[in-house]
């Protein structure tokens, strides 16, 4: 079975060299699988492994728009639908200058295993496109939802492909991608995107969903450690959709968050941040996190000027990574054990670097895996769906009760697949065997296809 597993991981290498995430990722997943493929030799004769790695289809398309000064600009955007075994292809747009075929098809990958956590019936996918929401105008962001949902229309349905937001799209871009495909398709399919405003077809605590998810994870995998959130120190990377409403939670479980970051830089506030100020900055000027020492004397903002971000250098108990793939590298894994951290979340998909995530788990701290940690989101897009089928909502109380028993039953699937595979408290691995073993049986149940 050994055998199996790396001739299929060299096979993926070889037919995907250029994509460095994507090889991360199925590398991620694959190689803590040896355990459970021993016991399923059956499972070489019918290449499971490689198909599950091979997406079901790829859609990569032109997006021309204009910009203020008439400028014709051109991005490219894509579609990656991975999986539809579980459920309609589901997963969110991702519009920042990185993204490219390799990070589509790790964020693709990841979705299929983090939506068959969440037990609800959603495939994977991921979307996106390399335009650079900032600095530009509200009608150039309007223009350009405008012309990539014009593409896009066309392959996404309620029951087809169900696309959200990601980094650079919450519900403004949701909102014009909205409009625009009603407009095509001539009927209201409230279904056919989530993380919509409440105004039109949105779900309530959507927005807080992927955040609040993961501290019920985090509060979950502390307290199977007998430890208490309360009174913890945390530091939150990003100021984005996921590290603000994780910060919000943090501070009702009663943690004092000290840090949040940006790509340029991070705040360390010593009397606890002041979040209100932080989502003025974020969510409604659409400003730099440095803007915050401004306002508050006692704050300190340190700019980033190498790979590895100043944040994970600051003391605290509990580190939450919640701005994109691979900020935090093994140097800064190093820094957080040497200062006693007890426990790391993983907000982001892929925040974490292959030998940080060894060196973690290697020095008994305590690791919430993105797959799991943050796929409350995902999670209560499915909820969104669900209302949207029903023509009708749920109070915000409700959403956020089931979110949490969401979380709950993630967590425990974890640790009961780790347990089942003799890695007690590994919940890496426990993620990964997890959510495979039931995607391959649903792979089983539907023949060669
Ligand atoms: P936002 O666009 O709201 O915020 C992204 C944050 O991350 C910003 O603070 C941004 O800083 C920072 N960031 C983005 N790219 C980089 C980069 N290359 N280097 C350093 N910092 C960066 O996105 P979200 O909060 O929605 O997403 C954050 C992460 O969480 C992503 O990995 C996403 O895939 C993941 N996620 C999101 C979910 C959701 O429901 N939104 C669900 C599950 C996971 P700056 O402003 O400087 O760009
Ligand atoms: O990475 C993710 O899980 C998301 N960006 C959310 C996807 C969704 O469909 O809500």
């Amino acid at each position: 079975m050994e055998r199996y597993l790396e001739k299929v991981l060299e096979q993926i290498k070889e037919k995907n060299n250029s994509e460095p995430e994507y090889l991360q990722a199925v590398d991620e997943v694959y190689s803590s699988l040896s355990s459970f493929l021993s016991k399923h030799p059956e499972y070489e004769k019918m290449a499971i492994l490689e198909r599950m790695a091979e997406p079901e289809r790829i859609i990569m398309f032109r997006v021309p728009w204009v910009d203020d000064n008439g400028k014709i600009i051109v991005n490219r955007g894509y579609r990656v639908q991975f999986s539809s075994l579980i459920g309609p292809y589901k997963g969110g747009l991702r519009f920042h200058p990185s993204v490219n075929l390799s990070i589509m098809k790790f964020l693709g990958f990841e979705q299929i295993f983090k939506n068959a956590l969440t037990g609800l019936p959603i495939g994977g996918a991921k979307g996106g496109s390399d335009f650079d929401p900032k600095g530009k105008s509200e009608s150039e962001i309007m223009r350009f939802c405008q012309s990539f949902m014009t593409e896009l229309y066309r392959h996404i349905g309620a029951d087809v492909d169900v696309p959200a937001g990601d980094i650079g799209v919450g519900s403004r871009e949701i909102g014009y991608l909205f409009g625009q495909y009603k407009r095509i398709r001539d009927a209201y399919e409230g279904g056919v995107l989530t993380g919509k405003d409440i105004i039109y077809g949105g779900s309530l605590a959507r927005k807080e969903a992927t955040g609040y998810g993961l501290m019920f994870f985090m509060s979950e995998m502390l307290k199977e450690s007998g430890i208490s959130i309360q009174g913890k120190t945390i530091t939150i990377s990003g100021s984005g959709n996921v590290a603000i409403y994780a910060c919000e939670k943090a501070v009702q479980m009663g943690a004092k968050v000290v840090a949040m970051s940006d790509s340029n830089g991070c705040i360390y506030d010593p009397d606890g941040i002041d979040l209100n100020s932080v989502k003025e900055i974020k969510e409604v000027k659409r400003g730099r996190i440095k803007e915050y020492a401004l306002t508050h004397p006692n704050a300190t903002y340190t700019e980033k000027t190498t790979q590895d971000s100043p944040i994970w250098e600051i003391k605290t108990d509990i580190a939450l990574a919640c701005a994109t793939q691979n900020e935090l590298t093994l140097n800064s894994a190093k820094a957080l054990v040497k200062n006693g951290v007890i426990a790391i979340g993983e907000g982001a998909n892929m925040p974490s670097t292959k030998d940080a995530v060894e060196y973690f788990i290697d020095n008994n701290v305590l690791f919430a895996p993105a797959k799991a940690a943050n796929a409350g989101g995902v999670a209560t897009s499915a909820i969104e769906m669900s209302q949207n089928s029903m023509r009708f909502y749920y109070t915000f109380d409700e959403v956020e009760k089931k979110l949490n028993q969401i979380m709950i039953n993630i967590f425990n699937e974890c640790k009961d697949a780790a347990n089942d595979y003799g890695q007690k408290g590994n919940y890496v691995i426990g993620a990964n065997i997890a959510a495979f073993r039931k995607l391959s049986q649903a792979m089983i149940c539907q023949g060669i296809v």
